[in-house]
């Protein structure tokens, strides 16, 4: 059950479907051409003439109307646009009344698209071979067809004679048997030529809707002339009525973009040669504009530079430098990174290695208890004692080659002595014992540059086994004491000695 339904669903999306794309693709663009329209209040100007038409015979204009005949035996008719169309599709809507008295009126109204204004004559109150389109609204059944009224349309290229006795019958294109007389509201023709389509709607008059519009004749492949008048007449004869026609308004018609063959994007030399001219002169126009705009505005133009415009090889090399940068910049911070985790491994290792060696040293007694909480290492801090240690290291290796300078300066007084003295011995005695004051005040300040030196807070030389060299300042004052005692009692002792061998002498 539910297949059928679903199908007759479907097929009404789809008929939709199609009526929608078909109506959009087909709707025109419509404006309003006023030239070419009339309608009331204030249709006539105090000279009787209405703007952008004109009129003759038995026309005459009021303010709501333009009565084309009166009710008025053999009376013949019409109204010109002053303008030849020049738009190629229109619509034209035409609102008029046909009354009379009696039940039967003559002869009828003519809305004209010819090439020529025909003035009076035949043709329901225009000149008859005109070359373009009528549209009659025939009130007398001259042929005594009983087929009027009638609404007819009519082709002519110039070549034809309106048969008014047949009610050119055969020479339609199409028409609509419509009464449109003594009507209780005005009655509407509605004329759309589009895209070589000649489509005739009727509304008539029951009611005062502009809506109620019935086709009457739709005919394919008509071609009018270009650059025709649009016009309206009407004729009386033996019968009359009055034919008065209210309102003229007419709509261009284009057709919408998406409906225009596409170029084809190709250009003839000619188009080429034009639009190359133009350019020059445009650019020629620009240099003089930039040159007048530098001496009107030196001083702008000093600050800006030499040119507002970036040359293109300047903004590649532009853009490969910003490339060159973000490079950089990426590897440095890829850089700063990697000391960041070489930082971290490194303070990581410091902390196993202390928790190593730290194991030791910190277990609680009997090595039964539990580690203790142990400060971590920092690197600055291991730097720190590190440069200490190194500048502990220099210091010593400098006290030391002076202690071996004063050993080689005492080896050197004892030899001398040895050799035996002579004259001037004493004066060698007090330089010797002057230079070896002076290399004591040498060891004394270096000795106090290092005792005044801050100690590192962390432990040093016993908690960093690859540390050599280690020295204390107690021992050394110790060594260094005894040192010098021992020197000077033996120069003490040599020197005893020599007194005493000189008083044998
Ligand atoms: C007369 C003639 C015709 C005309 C009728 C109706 O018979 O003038 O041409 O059509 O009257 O007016
Ligand atoms: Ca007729
Ligand atoms: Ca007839």
């Amino acid at each position: 059950m539910a297949s059928p339904v679903c199908s007759r669903i479907a097929v009404i999306v789809l008929f939709l479907a199609f009526i929608v794309i078909d109506s959009g693709a087909e709707l025109p663009l419509k404006r309003f051409e006023y030239k070419f329209s009339f309608k009331g209040p204030h249709m006539a100007q105090k000279d009787g003439s209405v703007p952008f038409f004109e009129f003759g015979g038995s026309a005459l204009a009021s303010e709501d109307q333009i009565r084309v005949t009166p009710s008025l035996r053999s009376k013949r008719g019409y109204v010109w646009t002053k303008n030849v169309v020049p738009f190629p599709h229109w619509e034209v809507e035409l609102i008029f009344r046909v009354s009379g008295r009696g039940r039967v009126g003559a002869d009828g109204l003519a809305f004209w698209y010819r090439t020529d204004k025909g003035r009076e004559g035949p043709v329901y109150g225009s000149t008859d071979r005109w070359n373009g389109l009528g549209v009659f609204f025939d009130s007398f059944d001259n042929d005594n067809q009983r087929n009027n009224p009638f609404i007819l349309t009519m082709l002519n290229d110039g070549s034809k004679n309106y048969d008014h006795n047949s009610d050119g019958q055969t020479q339609q294109l199409g028409g609509c048997l419509r009464d449109f007389r003594n009507k209780p509201y005005p009655v509407r023709a509605k004329v759309e030529y589009y895209k070589n389509t000649l489509t005739l709607w009727f509304n008539n008059g029951m009611t005062e809707s502009d809506m109620n519009y019935e086709l009457c004749m739709r005919a394919e492949n008509v071609i009018l002339p270009a650059n025709g008048y649009f016009g309206i007449s009407a004729a009386t004869g033996g019968l009359a009525d009055d034919h008065d026609a209210l309102k003229l308004l007419t709509h261009s018609l284009t057709v919408p973009a998406s409906e225009l063959p596409k170029p084809d994007g190709r250009i003839t030399e000619e188009e080429r040669q034009k639009f190359t001219r133009e350019y020059d002169e445009y650019y020629e126009k620009l240099q003089k504009q930039k040159e007048e705009f530098r001496k009107l505005h030196p001083e702008r133009v000093a600050g800006i530079g030499v040119e507002d415009f970036e040359d293109p090889n300047v903004r590649d090399l532009r853009l490969i430098y910003e490339g060159q940068h973000g490079i950089h910049q990426t590897i440095r911070e890829l850089n700063r990174k990697l000391d960041e985790i070489i930082g971290r491994q490194e303070r990581t290792l410091s902390t196993l290695s202390s928790v190593q060696s730290g194991g030791g040293t910190h277990m609680g007694g009997g090595g039964g208890g539990t580690p203790q909480m142990i400060d971590t290492i920092k690197r600055h801090e291991v730097d720190n004692v590190l440069n200490t240690q190194r500048e502990i290291s220099q210091s010593v290796r400098d006290i030391r080659s002076i202690v071996n300078d004063v050993q080689q300066k005492t080896g050197a007084i004892h030899l001398n002595q040895g050799q035996g003295g002579r004259a001037g011995d004493g004066l060698d005695f007090k330089l010797l014992v002057n230079e070896l004051q002076d290399n004591l005040k040498l060891v004394k300040k270096d000795i106090s540059y290092l005792t005044s030196k801050p100690e590192p807070r962390l432990p040093t030389c016993p908690d960093l086994p690859e540390l050599p060299n280690c020295l204390s300042a107690g021992h050394f004052y110790f060594f260094m004491i005894l040192q010098i005692v021992v020197i000077l009692g033996y120069i003490s002792y040599k020197h005893k000695q020599e007194v005493n061998a000189k008083k044998f002498f």
